[in-house]
């Protein structure tokens, strides 16, 4: 059919369908050829991701046509430009929006949500927007070492990765808080302390990341510490010595200390190593005199202490030998068992002499810190003596000579009678005993005579003759017969005294 007209009125064609009782109408106007204005479509937020699965919103800029008027909107979803095949074309009359809803959406597909506008003579115009499904949150991460101490400062950078959207914002706080600083750039902390990071990032389709918490800390304090050489002696007399170290930080911990014997510090003769409270350590030179020991500590971050030192006085040297004991109070033999031995002193250098240790018959009997030692009531016998020095470190000198032996005699003589009676008128009287001694040996046999008047008086010593073995004396003649009575005292070498008991001689004629 062809419709022709000679002006510019609007022409209509109406068709009439008639089937015998209903009559349809449809009236075109055929005049309008130009398409409705485009309607921009924006789909949910309009980043063209979103996280929806199940219903799109959608709304477009209204659309207007001059001519035949606006009809209808439409929409359609596809999973092309041009496709129709997750949602047909439907109507949503003349608004301007809509929620498609029971939809099936996966990720990480697109979508095409297209929109019509119909103008009355069904002409129309269509805009689409793509929209790709993410539904998988973005992954933050601090670029620092969880649990790390950093020296003096941490710059801490914040990297985010997002599969399809990509990131829109990141939030973060340093103090264990709920992050709501909004990140921007990396963020530097220098404050000494311990910090709880949390973050957190939101992708372009409204995926948002569980918090996540670095821990760090930052320390800017050299630690603080001491040393003590053999817990503070002020001599040793062995290089070897034990330091006791203490060591505070306030920051990460101290973990590691040095040492030096000379305040330098190489990198190989004096490494770091991990801190302990005990440490075995040597001196360095052998050489007699001061030394020090220089320490420094270190904490976990790196910072590195003040030096540290001890000093002790190394006294290797023993004290010179004392001089060989001799009897400086009481005799020898003796009978007491007391006396007194000296020496010449020691001397010594540098920690100076402490005392003597006295040996008796080569066992240690006493120490005494000046040059004598006595003896009190030793039983009998015979004793030596020798002494050596100990300085204040304990470092021992040799032994003196061994002194003469010192005897103590406890036992008195043994005195026999070999007198024989009765003797001549007019013969010499001779009086002979037996004596013998222990120990000490005999110093003096006397022979004693009783007097008129009782006493005993002393008449002349015995002497020993060889031949018989005998202590012997001989005395004048009597010369009328006669009763005598005596006694023979005998003394030791060490005082020690017998007196036997009285004899009775007979001279007769
Ligand atoms: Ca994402
Ligand atoms: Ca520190
Ligand atoms: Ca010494
Ligand atoms: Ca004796």
């Amino acid at each position: 059919m062809s419709l022709q007209t000679a002006d510019s009125a609007a022409k209509y064609l109406t068709v009439r369908c008639w089937n015998g009782s209903v009559q349809d109408y449809k009236s075109i106007d055929f005049t309008d050829t130009t398409l409705p204005t485009i309607p921009e479509v924006s789909v949910e937020n309009g980043t063209g991701y979103t996280n929806k699965t199940d219903q799109l919103y959608a709304s477009w800029t209204a659309s207007n046509d001059t001519e035949s008027g606006l009809a209808e909107y439409q929409y359609a979803i596809g999973t092309s430009p041009n496709a129709t095949d997750i949602k047909g074309w439907t109507s949503v009359g003349k608004d301007t929006y809509v929620t498609a809803s029971l939809l099936n959406l996966t990720e990480p597909n697109t979508y095409y949500f297209r929109v019509r506008a119909i103008n009355g003579l069904g002409l129309w115009s269509e805009s689409s927007q793509a929209i790709t499904i993410d539904t998988t949150s973005p992954q933050t991460q601090a670029l620092v070492t969880e649990g790390f101490c950093y020296k003096d400062s941490v710059t801490v950078t914040l990297s985010v990765s997002d599969a399809l959207s990509g990131e829109d914002k990141t939030y973060y706080s340093t103090d264990n808080s709920y992050p709501t600083l909004v990140y921007t750039a990396p963020f530097t902390l220098s404050t000494e302390g311990s910090y709880n990071i949390q973050y957190y990032s939101i992708d372009k389709a409204g995926n948002i990341e569980s918090v996540k918490t670095t821990q760090i800390k930052v320390d800017v304090n050299a630690p603080t510490g001491s040393i003590s050489i053999n817990s503070g002696a002020t001599f040793t007399n062995s290089v070897l010595v034990t330091l006791i170290l203490s060591a505070e930080d306030s920051g990460c911990g101290v973990v590691m200390m040095r040492f030096s014997n000379d305040n330098t510090w190489d990198a190989l003769k004096n490494p770091w190593e991990p801190y302990v409270a005990l440490k075995s350590w040597s001196l360095g030179s052998t050489t007699d005199g001061t030394k020090s020991v220089y320490v420094r500590f270190k904490d976990r971050a790196g910072n590195i202490s003040l030096t540290y030192k001890d000093t002790i006085i190394l006294d290797t040297t023993a004290p010179s030998v004392p001089g060989q004991p001799y009897l400086s109070s009481g005799n020898s033999p003796n009978k007491s068992g007391t006396f007194s031995i000296s020496w010449s002193s020691s001397t010594d250098s540098l920690s100076g002499l402490l005392e003597y240790e006295v040996f008796r018959n080569g066992i240690k009997i006493g120490t005494v810190a000046t040059n004598t030692f006595s003896e009190t009531s030793l039983p009998q016998g015979s004793y030596s003596y020798y002494i050596r020095a100990v300085d204040n470190i304990g470092n021992l000198s040799s032994f003196s000579p061994s002194s003469v032996p010192i005897i103590v005699d406890k036992t008195v003589p043994k005195v026999t009678n070999k007198t024989i009676s009765p003797q001549k008128v007019g013969q010499p009287l001779v009086y002979k005993a037996q004596v013998t001694d222990d120990i000490s040996g005999i110093n003096k046999v006397t022979l004693l005579i009783k007097q008129a008047d009782g006493t005993f008086k002393a008449s002349g010593a015995l002497t020993y003759d060889v031949a018989s073995g005998l202590y012997q004396i001989t005395k004048p003649a009597k010369t009328t017969p006669t009763t005598i009575t005596y006694k023979i005292k005998a003394v030791d070498n060490a005082g020690n005294i017998k007196t036997t008991v009285a004899y009775t001689l007979s001279v007769v004629k």
